[in-house]
């Protein structure tokens, strides 16, 4: 399955999401899961705030309830370089048009036997609301997936309202996820049940929710982002869950920046993924180093 019908591009519009089957192959979906194994085993990106528990980490790295692992393809190249991401980003130009590009992957991992959920959340709710996302989402599970082991479920249409109220899971301002909480119904959730190889696809703004894992088996899955260039939003708004939080990530983002750990890897991967026919990308790397600047000179 290399494209989308016209009615299938027609619906994703209508609903904010689409079922796709047997968009990776099978030995695609094994290779998935075994770097994913390996780098969350490996705890790939702790130190630098790149793994993290959607919860709060009290019990440390090793017993998330679920763990993301944000830009896999920083630890593990060849991620990026399948036929699986060339044929994803296909689809993706049907949908955005011929200026979507990559714009990041993540690893989910949720144990067996948990009550944790992906909560009800717009993937927007995470971002900076000076900036406008336009962004598609492509989610693949690494073993099938049902109601037993946590599907996705999405509200039609939720993507064509606004971002909504969101806050930390609980109210806890230790989580990293967020819960969006309230502006929907929960009647209508259309749960999407998948096989090896499926993946859903959903818009930055979709709301999405994600059950329990009662099965025997750890539930794994990997997303593909792609997005249109970024530029500033068009209407004035602001995200106040984002304020005042105490994420652990942040702290080991800032000590590993801190001791310049990592800070070539770093600099690399920002010069090869930095978009230059952006205009709206320069501006904000001008900001950037301005601040970066002011904060170093006004250290001294
Ligand atoms: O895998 C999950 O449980 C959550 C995935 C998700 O929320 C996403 O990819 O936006």
């Amino acid at each position: 399955m290399t494209t989308i019908s016209q009615s299938q591009c027609g619906s994703f519009w209508k609903d904010g999401f689409l079922r796709l089957p047997d968009v990776a192959t099978h030995s695609e979906v094994q290779t998935l899961r075994s770097v994913g194994d390996r780098l969350l085993r490996e705890k790939a990106g702790f130190t630098e705030g790149l793994l993290f528990d959607f919860y709060p980490e009290g019990e440390g790295p090793d017993k998330p309830k679920l763990a993301q692992l944000h830009h896999p393809s920083h630890f593990e190249r060849s991620l990026l370089e399948s036929e699986l991401v060339h044929r994803v980003q296909r689809v993706a130009m049907q949908l955005l048009g011929p200026k979507a590009r990559f714009v990041s992957d993540s690893f989910f991992h949720k144990p067996a036997h948990t009550d944790a959920v992906t909560p009800w959340h717009q993937d927007e709710a995470f971002t900076d609301p000076r900036i406008e996302h336009r962004e598609v989402n492509f989610w693949f599970p690494l073993q099938p997936v049902s109601l037993v082991n946590g599907c996705m479920q999405f509200i039609p249409g939720s993507h064509l309202g606004p971002v909504l109220q969101h806050g930390p899971i609980g109210g806890d301002p230790t989580t990293h996820g967020l819960e969006c909480v309230n502006g929907f119904d929960l009647k209508e959730a259309v749960v999407c049940p998948l096989e090896l190889g499926d993946c859903t696809i959903h818009a930055g703004r979709t709301l999405h929710f994600a059950g329990p894992n009662n099965s025997d088996a750890p539930r794994y899955a990997y997303s593909l982002v792609f997005g249109l260039p970024r530029r500033a939003s068009r209407e004035v708004r602001t995200f106040p869950w984002n304020d005042n939080r105490h994420l652990s990530r942040d702290e080991r983002v800032h000590d590993s920046r801190r001791a310049q750990r990592n800070f070539w890897p770093y600099l690399y991967r920002k010069v090869r993924e930095f978009d230059y026919t952006n205009p709206y990308e320069w501006r904000l790397g001008a900001h950037r180093v301005a601040r970066l600047i002011k904060g170093r000179t006004t250290a001294k």
